[in-house]
C-alpha cells in the first residue's frame, strides 16, 4: 500500500479524556499554521472535514460517570463513535485520515474506524511520554487518556474496549517509542504484553538510531500498512511546553522531526492522530507550529 494521495483533516474536540481545559482547542491551534495549505503545497487532495463537536469540561460535572476510577466513560464513548464514523467514511474512499486532537482517548476512536478496512494487518507506532495502558483497576488518575493503548489491546473496561470493539490491531506489531513515565501496574502490564517498548532508557543506552529502526521494522513486518499514534508530550517540554502532562527529558525536536521523515519513507502510514496540543499551556504557538511540521514530514516534505 502506498501512502494516499488524498488526506482528510478532522478536528477533535475533546479534554475530559485529559481533564483539563485547553486540549479541546488544539486543532485550531495546528490549523492556524496553515497545515492544509502546505500539505496541498506537497500535491495531495486535501479535504478540511472540520470538526467533530464533543462532550467537553465546558458542561461541568453533569458528564462524570460517577465512577473516579473511569471519568467521562459515557461521554467519551459517545465522543469516540462520532469519531469512528467519520474515520470510517474517510478510509472507505481510499483517503488518509488526520485526526488532530484532542486528549489521547481519541486514539480509540480512530482505530476503531480503522478496524473494517484493514483488519488484522495494521501495525501501530505510539509515541508518547507515557504508556497509555492503564486500566481503571491501575490508573492513578481515573483519566482515560492515560488508557487508550491498554482498551485498543482489549483490556481494561468493556464501555472502552467495545469501542472497537478490539482488537482490530496486532499486539506484536505495536510499539511503544518514547516512553518515561509509567505508573508502577502500568509497567507490568506492558511487559506482560507482547507490545515492543523503547523507553527513553533504551534510546540513550542502544541508540535512537537502532531503537528506531526496530521500531520501524516491528510496526511493518508481517502487516501492510500501520497507523501513527504521536502524543506531543513525547517531546521534552523545552520543545513542547503547550501539552497538559509534560515529562521532562523527552525526545529532542531534531529527533521527531527525523522520525517523521523516516515514517514517511516506510511508505506504509494509512492513518494518524496528532494529539495533546493544548494551546492555553502554550508559549507562542511553538507546540502547535512543531505538530504541523512533523505531520507535513510524515507526509514527505524533503528540506534537503
Ligand atoms: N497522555 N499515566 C498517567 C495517567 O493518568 O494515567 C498519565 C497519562 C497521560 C496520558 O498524555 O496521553
Ligand atoms: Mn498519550
Ligand atoms: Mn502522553
Ligand atoms: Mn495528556
Amino acid at each position: 500500500m502506498k501512502t494516499q494521495s488524498k488526506l482528510s483533516i478532522i478536528g477533535f474536540l475533546q479534554d475530559i479524556g485529559a481533564s483539563k481545559r485547553g486540549v479541546d482547542m488544539g486543532s485550531y491551534a495546528i490549523r492556524a499554521e496553515k497545515l492544509v495549505e502546505k500539505l496541498k503545497a506537497l500535491g495531495y487532495q486535501v479535504s478540511d472535514e472540520g470538526n467533530v463537536e464533543c462532550y467537553s469540561m465546558d458542561e461541568g460535572d453533569t458528564l462524570e460517570s460517577g465512577n473516579p476510577k473511569l471519568r467521562y466513560a459515557a461521554a467519551i464513548r459517545r465522543n469516540m463513535l462520532e469519531l469512528k464514523e467519520q474515520v470510517q467514511a474517510i478510509v472507505q474512499q481510499d483517503a488518509m485520515p488526520i485526526v488532530l486532537g484532542g486528549d489521547h482517548s481519541m486514539a480509540m476512536g480512530s482505530l476503531a474506524g480503522l478496524k473494517e478496512r484493514y483488519q488484522g494487518n495494521l501495525g501501530l507506532l505510539w509515541v508518547d511520554a507515557h504508556g497509555d495502558f492503564n486500566t481503571p483497576e491501575t490508573t492513578p488518575s481515573g483519566n482515560v487518556h492515560g488508557m487508550p493503548l491498554a482498551a485498543i489491546t482489549g483490556r481494561g473496561a468493556p464501555e472502552l474496549v467495545d469501542i472497537g470493539p478490539f482488537p482490530g490491531v496486532r499486539e506484536e506489531n505495536t510499539v511503544l517509542f518514547g516512553i518515561r513515565d509509567l505508573d508502577p501496574e502500568e509497567s507490568m502490564l506492558i511487559r506482560e504484553s507482547r507490545v515492543t517498548m523503547y523507553t527513553i532508557r533504551d534510546i540513550i543506552e542502544r541508540g535512537f538510531y537502532t531503537c528506531l529502526q526496530e521500531a520501524l521494522q516491528v510496526v511493518t513486518t508481517g502487516v501492510d500498512q500501520f497507523h501513527l499514534s504521536f502524543d506531543m508530550d513525547s517531546i521534552d517540554p523545552i520543545f513542547a511546553p503547550g501539552t497538559g502532562t509534560p515529562v521532562m527529558g523527552g525526545l529532542n525536536d531534531r529527533e521527531v522531526l527525523y522520525l517523521m521523515e523516516r515514517v514517511h519513507e516506510t511508505g506504509r502510514l494509512v492513518s494518524m492522530d496528532l494529539v495533546e496540543v493544548n494551546p492555553a499551556l502554550d508559549v507562542g504557538n511553538k507546540t502547535a507550529r512543531l505538530a504541523a511540521e512533523l505531520i507535513l514530514r510524515a507526509l514527505g516534505k524533503k528540506t534537503l
